[in-house]
């Protein structure tokens, strides 16, 4: 079977960087992107900043104590979007086997590639220098025959830096690395491993499988399979969807705004599960309406900050309807939808949980 070519990119400290590109004074200097006003956290920091000890996820009144001359600057949602899709259009013009983890960050199969290049490190300095060129910001990449490699190998040689790991040194490459470099291993299991004196990588493989799976039950085979450096996922290439929304056509057509926030409650709650299972915010707010003439419309309203709050999308689609002729004509289906999609929390705890396994 042919080796597959997997490169992992990320941009090194995203926001952060958006932020420094945009702006001269910030360059070289410790820039920390979070909810500047009441209980906000770190959505993450340059690496000037990272030196001083801040960190995503820490709440901002910690970063301020650990450095006061930092500068502190709010999210701008839209730049970062924007230079996302300017990322993905160069990582499509490479190949369309592309799994998005993120704005910032997407696996490429090119095993195949459209531009018939024959090495995947060729193609990774290649794409690091068309974002360079195109967005002023440095992109880190791991390039091996699978994803868990290539994600901690541009892990390990961030920032502005690329490595590239041969199936034969996989093993080596991750021996002396700690368990927690293994994704899904958070805080608890990385406790769990200490516990069991655990440490490094390759501590995976000193002991007996039947005791590592009383241990850590059917996440044994993982962790070996990992230290081993072997893992056989595909990429998952569904496309990320562009909008979630939720309608439903009523029994019976409804008159008046009372009935129709009803409805809307409903359909926000359902909504608001989706968004929350899919750890999505979304940043606009759209009710659509159906009369009862067929005649279809939407109204949208775009929020300072993405949410999946209920409240927040209850009461913004309920002020759509003061928009709409709802009040005097029937209608016979209502929706409620988000569109303009992020993967993170802009003022919340971080969002980037892990997902285990996959
Ligand atoms: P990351 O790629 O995890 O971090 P980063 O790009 O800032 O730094 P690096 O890759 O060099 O380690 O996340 C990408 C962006 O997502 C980040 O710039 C800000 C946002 N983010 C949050 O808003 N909250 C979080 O908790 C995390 C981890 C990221
Ligand atoms: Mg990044």
């Amino acid at each position: 079977m042919r080796v597959k070519k997997i490169i992992h990119l990320d941009i090194d400290a995203f926001f952060a960087s958006v932020e420094q590109r945009d702006n001269p004074h910030f360059r070289n200097k410790p820039v920390i992107v979070g909810g500047v006003r009441g209980r906000g956290v770190v959505s993450t920091a340059s690496y000037e900043a990272r030196n001083f000890g801040i960190h995503s996820g820490m709440p901002m009144y910690r970063a301020k104590k650990l450095c006061p001359r930092g500068y502190f600057v709010e999210p701008n949602f839209d730049k970062y979007q924007q230079t996302s899709n300017t990322v993905y259009d160069i990582f499509y013009s490479y190949t369309d086997t592309i799994e998005a983890a993120g704005l910032d960050e997407a696996y490429l199969d090119v095993t195949v590639n459209k531009k018939g290049i024959p090495s995947a490190t060729w193609i990774a300095q290649d794409i690091r220098y068309d974002v360079y060129k195109q967005t002023g910001l440095t992109i880190s990449a791991g390039i091996s025959n699978n994803k868990l490699i290539s994600k901690i190998a541009s892990d390990f040689c961030k920032p502005n830096n690329f490595l590239t790991i041969l199936p034969e040194t996989a093993q080596a490459f991750l021996a002396d690395l700690p368990v927690r470099k293994i994704p899904g291993i958070g805080p608890v299991t990385e406790s769990a491993c200490f516990r069991y004196n655990i440490r490094k990588i390759s501590d995976f493989l000193k002991i007996d499988f039947d005791i590592l799976s009383t241990w850590f039950g059917t996440s044994a085979e993982y962790f070996v399979a990992c230290a081993q450096g072997i893992d056989t996922r595909e990429l998952s290439t569904e496309n990320v969807p562009k909008s979630y929304s939720i309608e439903d056509t009523l029994p019976d057509d409804i008159v008046g705004i009372e009935s129709a926030k009803e409805i809307l409650f409903d359909l926000s709650n359902h909504l608001v599960a989706k968004l929350r299972l899919d750890n999505i915010f979304g940043k606009t707010i759209t009710v659509k309406i159906k009369y009862h003439d067929f005649q279809s419309i939407t109204r949208r309203m775009t929020l300072d900050t993405p949410t999946q709050d209920f409240q927040i999308i209850f009461d913004t689609a309920c002020s759509l309807l003061n928009t709409t002729e709802i009040a005097t004509t029937p209608v016979r289906l209502l929706g409620v939808g988000v569109t303009q999609l992020f993967f993170y929390a802009p003022d919340d705890l971080p969002p980037f949980q892990p997902k285990l396994f996959d």
